[in-house]
């Protein structure tokens, strides 16, 4: 309790401080009696309700283990993420995770890390690099899997039917892991009915105002759309505005699946205009410090650490609202 209130003490002079405080030396700092471990942080930006919990959830976590966070946001720019993870290197932090915006081209800076023998973990995203060398541990959801759940739920809701479901798909970031997963995921299921056609794909980038921005372009090239499918929520949301803008119900004359669940997603479930989410945790953050402290020690960490998820109904999201923390 006192090494712990102390570190966060520390934490807290060190970040008043400057950058000279960062040495953590890859672990190679023994004698300079600081033992507390730096972890570089390379966020993707703040596109959307889940990030935002996402970078809460780490900050909160680096705080209560006494680890002190050099943070950085990417603002959805893989070229912002690779100097940032240059700029860890250069200031020796003991570990580096970031949360990929995209899934390749990660090779040449995940390998002067390596040489520099600082350990890389993945949070929430993948990288599509097959020396697996390069990273220690990858900590996310399964998002094939979440695919395949929205694509059950439709699958169920359209039982017995022969006639034609026509679908938009707002996708995520092209190239992300939840993007290209998210729709391979959903395809896979939908595909075994040839009633169920995807009539339009687009990436709204996982934010707000593309999501309303492509669905109002939709709405205009096809007027006989059955169901929304959106990578998050937020493009969702987004949709909606689109969708009660062009004098349609959404959730009745179109049916909206979403990803994410959160609270906002949730409150447009309950209030009957979303039809079903697949939940996507964000709250990464606990775990992610328990396996940058068992990295650090040099244990052993499990190569995949996958995030336990659910769905919810509308009925359960009015259930569960009141208790939602993001
Ligand atoms: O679903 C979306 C966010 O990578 C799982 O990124 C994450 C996704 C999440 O912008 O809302």
């Amino acid at each position: 309790m006192i090494r712990r209130a102390s570190a966060v003490l520390a934490a807290g002079l060190l970040a008043a401080g400057s950058l000279a405080a960062c040495g953590g030396g890859g672990g190679g700092d023994a004698g300079s009696g600081d033992d507390q471990i730096v972890l570089g942080f390379s966020q993707v930006g703040a596109e959307s309700g889940w990030r935002t919990a996402n970078t809460k959830s780490i900050q909160d976590a680096a705080a209560e283990a006494g680890i002190r966070l050099q943070f950085s946001d990417a603002q959805q720019q893989q070229e912002n993420q690779i100097s940032a993870i240059r700029s860890f290197i250069q200031q020796q932090v003991d570990i580096i995770a970031f949360s990929p915006v995209v899934e390749s081209g990660w090779d040449t800076v995940l390998i002067e890390a390596k040489d520099a023998e600082i350990p890389v973990i993945l949070t929430d995203r993948a990288v599509d690099s097959t020396d697996t060398s390069l990273w220690r541990t990858f900590i996310g959801s399964d998002f094939v899997e979440e695919g395949r759940k929205a694509g059950q739920w439709l699958v169920e809701e359209y039982e017995g039917t022969t006639e034609p479901v026509r679908i938009v798909e707002l996708q995520g970031t092209t190239g992300s892991a939840p993007a290209n997963d998210r729709r391979d995921g959903f395809a896979e299921i939908i595909s075994a009915d040839p009633k169920f056609e995807v009539i339009a794909s687009q990436t709204g980038n996982f934010t707000r105002a593309e999501g309303r921005q492509v669905m109002e372009a939709f709405l205009q090239a096809h007027s006989d759309i059955d169901v929304l499918y959106a990578h998050n929520d937020d493009m969702g949301l987004g949709a909606i505005e689109a969708i009660e803008a062009a004098g349609i119900t959404p959730g009745e004359d179109i049916k909206i699946i979403t990803v994410d669940a959160v609270r906002d997603g949730m409150q447009a479930l309950a209030d009957g205009k979303i039809n079903f989410i697949v939940e996507c945790s964000p709250l990464l953050g606990p775990q992610l410090m328990d396996l940058v402290q068992r990295v650090h020690a040099g244990e052993e960490v499990p190569a995949r650490v996958v995030t336990e998820e659910t769905t919810f109904t509308q009925e359960q999201a009015a259930e569960v609202l009141p208790e939602r923390q993001y």
